[in-house]
């Protein structure tokens, strides 16, 4: 039985790890009433005709492909390289890409000890790498026509090279920091990488596509809303144009006037661009006061 026998529309989702609050986030901020109360397999959204299957992201797009899940959240790599082992072993590795997701950024990258002189990508041909991403090291290695020896990991990657299992290592980077503190650094990025929202290939059925129809604004609606920001102030009247010319895309602010004075306005805009203290600043020096900058929790239309 595949999820499109059901009317519940299945989104696979991490259990626990750095995309799973996120990912449940997002849900909640579209409206989902998700009981999450006993940790199972699967959460039951309460007011929508969702499931939400916790599962390790690892799993996510196999689910996706396979029919068992109508749509999940996974990160681009680990995405991109079970795509690739798929394909490989000619399974079926289709899959759609609805939204890419402003969380979970990271690149995936190769390290070397901090001692080792690197010289470009070409001194890197025949060293034994460890990594946990195989398949986008070898489409990396074959693009630069260079080969490298592969030493396949789930886990503590960085430690490869110090206990001499590898010459260096390719995995995910965010900070830098795990990296830093295993004295290694970063010489090359293979891939940039986000959450994202896919769905397996082939129509969903009516009930189904109607549930993903209303669930889409939404989520748009939430993303777009992260990004945007609401801004507020008052500007003496008499220099309306250089205080608008100074907002971040500012094409449409609203001006209104204030109760008994003529001669400044409240300006409103919604932002879409970083909003910063040196703006801010020289607002203030025009005249403008009472510079207000808030989060937007959503947004539609
Ligand atoms: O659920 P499952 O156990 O199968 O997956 P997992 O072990 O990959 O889970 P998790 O929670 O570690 O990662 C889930 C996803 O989060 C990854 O597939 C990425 O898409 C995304 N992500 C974003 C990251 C990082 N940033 C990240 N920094 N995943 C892992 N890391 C690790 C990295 O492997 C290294 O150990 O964090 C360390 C480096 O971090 P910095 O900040 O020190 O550079």
């Amino acid at each position: 039985m595949t999820s499109n026998d059901t009317k519940r529309l299945r989104i696979a989702i991490q259990k626990s790890g750095r995309l799973s609050d996120e990912s449940q986030g997002l849900f909640k901020k579209c409206g989902m009433k998700i009981n999450l109360a006993d940790r199972r397999l699967i959460a039951h959204v309460a007011n929508m005709p969702i499931d939400l299957m916790l599962v390790r992201s690892s799993d996510i797009p196999g689910l996706v492909m396979d029919g068992v899940c109508d749509l999940g959240i996974v990160g681009d790599n680990t995405l991109e390289e079970h795509a690739l082992e798929r394909q490989l072993t000619g399974e079926n590795s289709k899959y759609e890409k609805i939204s890419s997701l402003n969380f979970g950024a990271c690149r995936l990258s190769i390290a070397l000890p901090e001692e080792v002189e690197y010289e470009g990508i070409q001194s890197l041909d025949g060293l034994r790498l460890a990594t946990t991403y195989p398949r986008l090291l070898n489409r990396f290695a074959s693009a630069n026509n260079i080969k490298f020896e592969f030493c396949k990991l789930n886990g503590s990657v960085e430690v490869a090279p110090r206990v001499g299992l590898a010459d260096g290592i390719c995995d995910l980077v965010s900070t830098g920091t795990t990296l830093e503190a295993n004295g290694l650094k970063e010489v090359e990025v293979i891939y940039q990488s986000k959450a994202a929202l896919i769905k397996g290939e082939g129509p969903l059925n009516a009930v189904k596509q109607q549930t993903l129809d209303t669930l889409l604004p939404r989520i748009k609606g939430v993303l777009k809303a992260r990004e945007s920001k609401y801004i507020m102030l008052h500007a003496p009247k008499d220099r309306l144009n250089e205080v608008v010319a100074l907002m971040p895309g500012s094409e449409t602010p609203t001006v209104l006037p204030l109760a008994e004075r003529d001669d400044r306005v409240a300006i409103h805009m919604v932002s879409t661009e970083t909003f910063f203290w040196e703006t801010m600043e020289e607002l203030k020096n025009l005249g403008c006061n009472s510079i207000l900058v808030m989060p937007i929790e959503k947004m539609m239309g």
